[in-house]
């Protein structure tokens, strides 16, 4: 197996060489995304599979009181403790899976055996992990090929836990075996083995918008012109290869977080281009701000970039298909996209899509289409809270 990011990360098997080149086709003529992982990916994790043991039991101890002047004193074994739980905890100020990205196998700690003397064995430590808020934890020794994992876990908000593996029992030790018939028991009970698992932790970013196009068509310079948050622009498809997050504060009360979500390329829901990783970070967004390139220096027509991505997001998931979009022309500043643009707002007016136009290197129109987004991220989650709590009569 390699040692490279993605391998490490859980892809291990599938990136084979021959996948590598059924990729290389399939990418058309986009460069592999993979290339270009940097430092930045290499900081950035979103999918780890990692082996987890509560800890054993301890066992029951047998043992009896021998004292000066207390003939037949008897039993007197202690119980074992508890073994440790494994714990998962969501951190607040994480936003990557990077410290659980080695392969490795975490323990808790094991309860102590119990000793004479009455005397119980201590409960061993439980194992907490950090998790970023966002977190799923499904228990990977469920799924087998074609079917789910069961998920055990979704971890949103910070300081949600979920105990993953649970310790084993301590035994009972003989002195709880003494019968009126039996006053000398000479067994106690063995400690129950703890839990073991194997779980594939996966990120999903958590983002209020998420900012959805084809590569190189202006989604992190407008990102950079809205927020503080500080994506690398270039002029090369794939430049950006994790999310960002940003700040978005539209006046002294609204404000929400936008998401610079790589670019998605044709056969994206089929891992094209990483797509399936890249997609999953807008599964959690309210709103997704679709960003089309209308300047036509892409060579490609902006409807069919609409609808080629639109095909993408319904057949990797319906809940993506079916998420609320904003249609956003970007580089308003060219002379080709003012040139074009009347042309191109009258197709998508047939199809009852009002195209909005923004410039992030000027930031012409970027005002009103963050009022615009602030007002579809507060009315979509209104909705979702309506329909997943409805009103009692
Ligand atoms: N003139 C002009 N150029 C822009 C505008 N937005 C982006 N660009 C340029 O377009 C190129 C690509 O911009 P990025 O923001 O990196 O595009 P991206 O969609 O994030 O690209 P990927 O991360 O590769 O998917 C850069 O050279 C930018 O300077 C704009 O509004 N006006
Ligand atoms: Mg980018």
């Amino acid at each position: 197996m390699c040692a490279c990011h993605l391998c490490r990360a859980g892809f291990a098997g599938r990136d084979t060489r021959a996948a590598r080149a059924a990729e290389r086709y399939t990418l058309g003529p986009y460069p592999d995304p993979r290339r270009s992982l940097g430092s930045d990916q290499m900081k950035f994790v979103d999918e780890v599979r990692i082996r987890v043991e509560a800890g054993d039991g301890g066992d029951g101890c047998v043992a009896f009181r021998r004292e000066k002047y207390v003939p037949r004193g008897g039993p007197s074994g202690g119980d074992g403790g508890h073994g440790g739980d494994v714990v998962l905890r969501v951190d607040g100020g994480l936003s990557t899976l990077l410290d659980l990205s080695y392969p490795q196998t975490l323990r808790a700690g094991r309860g102590e055996h119990g000793r004479g003397k009455e005397q119980s064995g201590a409960r061993g430590a439980d194992l907490v992990l950090r998790v970023p808020p966002g977190t799923l934890a499904y228990d990977d020794d469920t799924g087998s090929e074609g079917s789910e994992a069961a998920l055990l876990a979704d971890l949103r908000e910070p300081g949600d836990e979920v105990v993953v593996a649970h310790g084993g029992r301590g035994g009972l030790g003989n002195q709880h075996f003494a019968t009126s018939t039996r006053q000398a028991p000479r067994h106690a009970q063995p400690g129950k083995p703890g839990e073991q698992r194997t779980l594939r932790l996966e990120l999903r970013m958590l983002a209020d918008a998420g900012l959805l196009g084809f590569p190189n068509v202006g989604k992190s310079t407008l990102v950079r012109a809205v927020s503080a948050a500080r994506p690398r622009v270039a002029d090369y498809p794939f430049t950006t290869l994790v999310p960002h997050l940003g700040v978005v504060r539209v006046d002294e009360e609204a404000s929400f977080v936008l998401a610079d979500v790589p670019g998605l390329i044709p056969g994206a829901h089929l891992g094209h281009g990483l797509g399936t990783r890249f997609l999953r970070h807008l599964s959690r967004t309210a709103v997704l701000i679709h960003l089309l390139d209308v300047s036509g220096l892409t060579g490609r027509d902006p409807v069919d970039d609409y609808d080629v991505l639109c095909r993408e997001l319904a057949l990797a998931s319906p809940e993506l298909g079916t998420k609320p979009q904003i249609v956003v022309a970007s580089r308003l500043d060219l002379a080709e996209t003012r040139e074009r643009l009347p042309e191109v707002r009258t197709r998508f007016a047939a199809r009852g899509i009002d195209l909005q136009a923004v410039s992030g290197v000027t930031g012409e129109g970027t005002r009103g289409l963050m009022q615009r987004i602030a007002a579809a991220v507060l009315a979509e989650r209104r909705r979702m809270a309506d329909t997943a709590q409805p009103a009692h009569p």
